[in-house]
């Protein structure tokens, strides 16, 4: 099973503990020690932002970037790793403050537009085609601060734009329905999948799903994953978990609501995700109580726990499940599936 799935994981998820209303609390571990460390306990990808490759990127010309993806691209070779994708960290910049790409600055667009491609272009030298757009600060706090059709025109516009620089990108659609922003373009995957289509090359966009931005939607994270799925659409998956409708907390996948990492699994096994190639990721986060020494522990039991989850939709009794269904006795089939998970 550990063969059949590929995990992935960014160097942010291994952090220093500073949260809005306090500060760092971990000493911060280099990135080099970190893919040493995620290597060893079983992960092949590593997720990077465009200036966890190239930090402080703004301040830096195309040769100095390019020099730098390559060097960082040698590094994960050597380690027998790759990069899973690269995402325009778009949000951290000040001139993203209001958005970027849709900003109601058309300077700032046209900014947004450029560090996008700048992130193809690193990908490329990182050997991965995939794009990741979260699309953190586009939307709005009041609703009058912008016109969201105007918006969602700017968001097909800057998709075409970036898919015409370049015939070998994928972009891939993260939705959120809220944080930073109150409201978010693009809150679920319906909307990005619906947006995929009606760009220039909807063969070249495709949705990622975070268990966490689903459930802060109201929907169901194994439900959304199935639309995706169906849609052949599912280029990835941020798995982790939620306690409610909070700020994103990115918990340990499976910790809050086993049964829906249960269902999360399942849908992934129903639609022959592990074939496909593509990598479980996790977007989990140690909390902040963690030591340092024990500050991996979330993506190592992540994982685990995906595994195990991956054991228990295969030995999950078809036979009993297809009588219940076929006598549409769901009471039935429900408390099978809760003594298969608890090991009854
Ligand atoms: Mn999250």
């Amino acid at each position: 099973m550990s063969n059949e799935y590929k995990f992935s994981v960014g160097p942010w998820n291994v952090h220093e503990g500073a949260d809005p209303f306090g500060p760092p609390c971990r000493d911060s571990i280099d990135n080099i020690t970190k893919f040493k460390a995620f290597k060893a306990i079983g992960f092949d990808g590593i997720q990077f932002h465009d200036d966890d490759v190239v930090p402080e990127i703004e301040t830096k010309s195309f040769t100095e970037i390019s020099t730098q993806a390559k060097a960082l691209k040698k590094i994960l070779d050597d380690q027998g790793l790759e990069a899973e994708f690269v995402a325009p960290r778009l949000w951290e910049d000040p001139k993203g403050i209001d958005g970027a790409l849709t900003a109601n600055d058309p300077a700032i667009r046209q900014w947004g537009i450029e560090r996008t491609k700048r992130a193809v272009d690193i990908g490329q030298i990182m050997g991965c085609n995939m794009l990741v757009l979260w699309l953190a600060r586009e939307g709005t706090y009041i609703r009058e601060a912008k016109n969201p059709i105007n918006s969602y025109q700017l968001l097909v516009d800057a998709l075409n734009e970036v898919l015409q620089s370049n015939s070998e990108v994928r972009i891939v659609i993260e939705p959120k329905p809220n944080e930073p922003v109150d409201l978010a373009y693009l809150p679920t995957i319906g909307h990005a999948l619906a947006m995929a289509h009606q760009t220039c090359d909807p063969t070249r966009v495709g949705g990622l799903i975070e268990s966490a931005h689903a459930l802060l939607a109201g929907l169901d994270p194994a439900e959304e994953m199935g639309f995706a799925l169906q849609m052949n659409k599912l280029w990835g998956v941020h798995l982790n978990d939620q306690n409610g409708l909070k700020y994103d907390q990115d918990k340990t996948f499976g910790s809050v609501n086993l049964r829906s990492a249960f269902n999360q699994v399942r849908v992934l096994e129903l639609g022959q995700y592990a074939q496909s190639g593509r990598y479980v990721g996790f977007d989990v986060k140690a909390m902040r109580t963690q030591p340092a020494a024990h500050a991996m522990r979330h993506l190592e039991n992540s994982r685990d726990i995906f595994l195990q989850l991956v054991q228990k939709v295969r030995t999950f009794d078809q036979a009993l499940e297809a009588r219940c269904i076929k006598e549409r006795d769901y009471e039935m089939l429900e408390l099978a599936v809760m003594q298969h998970l608890l090991g009854n």
